[in-house]
């Protein structure tokens, strides 16, 4: 008998897809009769085959989506038809998305660039001090905020925990993003420090709370949602990370207006999926100087005439960041799966 070879992850992936596509093509979506005229909606959550969107009068309408639609995240405007039955259990077809006034996506190790929500004004990035306060994590959220045109904000939790040796220490760290141009709040979700400013800071946008496991972003969402009780987890003690962590992309909305999505997907950002101009782009305060030195293939290193290192020199650039951006370069070869650096030869 001749042996069979074992189908790689990828590859056994590609076949789960074909197989939910035929799935979904042979399921029986309502007939044209059975639907209602179309109405606007945006998309408030998403699962598998399914989305719940979320009409202007904030009723929300668990809909089947046309196979035409290959792509759809939480945040998009949809056009989107009701079923006149109302006890079926599938309440509408979503028909059309509408352009996308931005997108945020995550690198999948699999798939390649996947989308995670659309439609986002501004990144809310949190940090805290337990997990240790990490600058050059900040950084990383940085560059793929400057990626991909969406206004940044840092976010800095936790901040009850600070004693007074090291607050001033913070709060000089913090001033570099300030002086480059971030907003930047402090917060605490025990004494309620900050949660005005950031409620302001939330109005008529809609957000994203990004930021590593356990920096509180649900407790955050909570304190703004008292009604949504986002699942909070205490930090385990063994790996710093939170127990309860978030699962479900979904869209909420803040009582002074503006909304959230609250994702998993981008919980954690890796960086390989930029070269390495992008991420010298993504540093914001090094734009100036772009272009500035004497080489061409300038690395910004070592190089003679760096115009970037020699603004480093002058104080124009803090020399943390600067550190911070090589470190982001190096670990990014590290990061990069093996099958995006074979197609990068290529
Ligand atoms: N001391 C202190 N603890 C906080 C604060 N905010 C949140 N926590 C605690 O931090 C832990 C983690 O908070 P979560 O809100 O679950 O963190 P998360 O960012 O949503 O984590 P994931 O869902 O895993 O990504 C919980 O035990 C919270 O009670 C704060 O301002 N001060
Ligand atoms: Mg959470
Ligand atoms: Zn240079």
């Amino acid at each position: 008998m001749a042996k069979r070879n074992k189908l790689t992850h990828r590859q056994k992936r590609q076949v789960g897809k074909n197989l939910r596509k035929r799935a979904q093509a042979t399921e029986d979506l309502p007939e044209d009769g059975a639907l209602l005229k179309e109405l606007s909606g945006i998309v408030v959550g998403r699962f598998g085959q399914h989305a719940d969107i979320e009409d202007s009068e904030g009723l929300v309408y668990r809909c089947h989506i046309r196979r035409t639609i290959d792509s759809l995240v939480c945040g998009d405007e949809v056009l989107f038809r009701p079923t006149k039955d109302e006890s079926s259990s599938i309440k509408g077809v979503v028909e059309a998305v509408q352009p996308r006034r931005s997108i945020l996506t995550r690198p999948d190790f699999y798939d390649g660039i996947k989308p995670v929500a659309a439609n986002i004004d501004q990144i809310i990035i949190v940090s805290s001090l337990l997990p240790a306060l990490s600058l050059n994590i900040i950084d990383r959220y940085l560059v793929a905020s400057e990626d991909v045109n969406i206004t940044p904000v840092i976010l800095l939790n936790k901040i009850d925990l600070a004693d007074e040796e090291h607050l001033p220490l913070i709060e000089e760290a913090m001033q570099t993003y300030h002086d480059i141009g971030y907003d930047v709040i402090f917060a605490s979700c025990k004494t309620q420090e900050g949660l005005t400013a950031l409620q302001n800071q939330l109005v008529d946008k809609t957000s994203i709370f990004v930021g590593q496991s356990g920096v509180g972003k649900s407790s955050l969402i909570n304190q703004l949602l008292p009604d949504v009780e986002e699942a909070t987890g205490k930090v385990s003690e063994n790996s710093g990370l939170g127990q309860h962590t978030t699962t479900a992309a979904k869209l909420l909305h803040f009582p002074l207006g503006g909304q959230v999505i609250d994702s998993p997907g981008v919980r954690e950002f890796a960086l390989w999926h930029l070269d390495d101009e992008k991420v010298t782009w993504g540093f914001k305060e090094f734009r100036d100087y772009i272009g500035g030195c004497k080489y061409r293939d300038c690395k910004h290193k070592d190089d003679p005439g760096c115009a970037i290192r020699e603004a480093v020199e002058e104080g124009k650039i803090d020399a943390s960041r600067y550190d911070s951006y090589h470190r982001i370069l190096e670990s990014m070869d590290e990061q990069r799966p093996s099958y995006s650096i074979s197609k990068r030869k290529l």
